[in-house]
C-alpha cells in the first residue's frame, strides 16, 4: 500500500486551519493509505517553545488528531524526537543538500524576517528535517497545502540527489496528495495573512476547542467590508475576508465553493455570519469536547504516542541502516547489545 508521512507543530492551540487544510484529509485519507502522522515537536523548537508548555501542547495536538477522528490503532500517531532516526536522517541530508537549495526557501524569510542573522540554524534547515521525516519511511505520498510545496518539492530533489550520488535507487520521489478548494484558510482579522497559531490575536483565528460562545464571538468581530456578498465567484475580486469566510462555510459543509456563494449571493454578512456560526458550532462543539476530554487522561495520550513511536522505529531502523551501508557507514548496531 502506498504510504503517507504528514505532520503538525505542537506550537500553541490547533486552529479551524488547521482542521480544514489538514486533519479533516488526512481522516479521509487514513483508510486508502498507510499513514504516519506525526507531532512534529523537533521542527517546533526552530522558534522558542516555552519548555513549561511543549509537552502540554504535544499532548493536546495528538488529542485533536485523534478528537478529529484518526484511530491510532490504524495509524502510526507519534512524536517526532521520539524516533532518533528523524535526527539522523536530517544530518545526513544536511550534508545531501545544497546552500542555494535552502536560500530560495520562502518559508525560511517569511519566518525569520528582518531579523535573519539572529534566526536559529535549525529554522533555515527545517526543510532538510521535513525531508528526513518524509524519506525516513519511504513515503509515497504527502498531503500538502500551497505553503509546503516549496518543501517537497526540496524533499525529492535531496532524494534524487541522494539517489543519484550514490547510484542506488533508495528513495521514492514522493509526490504531493493536493487537497481541494480550502487548502488555506487565512485570518479572520486579515484575509491575506494565513490562520496561524502564532498569530498574537486570539481573534485572528477558530480553536478546535473553542466553545460555542467563543465561535460566535470570534465570527462576529471577523473582519468583513460593507458590501452585500457577491452573485458571483467574480464579484469577490478584491473581498478577501468574503471570499475566505465563504470558503470556510463551503469546507465546513463539504460544499462547491461556487454552490455556496450562489447560496449566499445577496447576503447580509451580519446574516451570514449567524448562518456560518451555526455551522461552525454544529461541526467543532463534538471535536473540542473528545479532544476536552482526551486532554484530561494524558496517560492515554502518552501511551499512544509511546506505541506510535515504536511503531515508527520498527519502519525507520531498517532504511536507515540500508543507508549507512549505501554510503559506506560502519554500522555496529547489530553487534551491540539491545
Ligand atoms: N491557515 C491554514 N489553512 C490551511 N491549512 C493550514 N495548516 C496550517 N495553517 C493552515 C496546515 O496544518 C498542518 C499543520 O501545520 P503546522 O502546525 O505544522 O504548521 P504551520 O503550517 O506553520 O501552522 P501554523 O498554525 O501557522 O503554525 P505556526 O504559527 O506555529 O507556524 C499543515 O499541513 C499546514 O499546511
Amino acid at each position: 500500500m502506498d504510504r503517507i508521512f504528514s505532520g503538525v507543530q505542537p506550537t500553541g492551540d490547533l486552529h479551524l486551519g488547521n482542521y480544514l487544510g489538514a486533519l479533516k484529509n488526512w481522516v479521509r485519507l487514513q483508510h486508502d493509505y498507510d499513514c504516519l502522522y506525526c507531532v512534529v515537536d523537533l521542527h517546533a523548537i526552530t522558534v522558542w517553545q516555552d519548555p513549561g508548555e511543549l509537552a502540554s501542547n504535544t499532548r493536546e495536538v495528538t488529542a485533536g488528531l485523534i478528537a478529529a477522528g484518526l484511530d491510532p490503532a490504524d495509524n502510526i500517531i507519534f512524536n517526532q524526537s521520539q524516533v532518533a532516526e528523524h535526527a539522523e536522517l536530517a544530518w545526513i541530508f544536511n550534508c545531501i543538500a545544497r546552500l542555494g537549495w535552502l536560500n530560495r526557501m520562502t518559508q525560511f524569510k517569511e519566518k525569520a524576517g528582518k531579523n535573519r542573522e539572529n534566526a536559529s540554524v535549525g529554522l533555515y534547515a527545517y526543510p532538510n528535517l521535513m525531508a528526513a521525516d518524509i524519506l525516513l519511511y519511504k513515503a509515497t505520498h504527502v498531503p500538502v497545502g500551497e505553503d509546503q510545496k516549496q518543501h517537497l518539492e526540496l524533499a525529492r530533489d535531496i532524494a534524487q540527489k541522494f539517489n543519484g550520488d550514490y547510484g542506488v535507487e533508495l528513495f521514492p520521489l514522493p509526490e504531493p496528495l493536493i487537497l481541494g478548494a480550502a487548502a488555506r484558510i487565512m485570518s479572520l482579522r486579515d484575509g491575506s495573512a494565513k490562520m496561524s497559531k502564532s498569530d498574537v490575536s486570539e481573534n485572528s483565528r477558530i480553536n478546535m476547542t473553542d466553545d460555542a460562545d467563543a465561535i460566535a464571538r470570534k465570527l462576529r468581530r471577523a473582519k468583513t467590508d460593507p458590501e452585500a456578498l457577491p452573485a458571483d465567484i467574480d464579484g469577490l475580486e478584491g473581498r478577501p475576508e468574503a471570499a475566505n469566510l465563504l470558503g470556510i462555510y463551503s469546507a465546513l459543509a463539504d460544499r462547491p465553493f461556487e454552490d455556496v456563494v450562489a447560496d449566499q449571493a445577496g447576503r447580509q454578512f451580519s446574516e451570514f455570519k449567524e448562518s456560518l456560526t451555526e455551522l461552525a458550532v454544529a461541526v467543532l462543539a463534538p471535536i473540542g469536547a473528545e479532544m476536552a476530554r482526551l486532554i484530561s487522561d494524558p496517560g492515554y495520550l502518552d501511551g499512544v504516542l509511546a506505541d506510535g513511536a515504536e511503531r515508527a522505529s520498527n519502519i525507520a531502523r531498517p532504511i536507515i541502516d540500508e543507508v549507512f551501508d549505501t554510503m559506506g557507514i560502519l554500522n555496529l548496531r547489530a553487534r551491540r547489545s539491545p
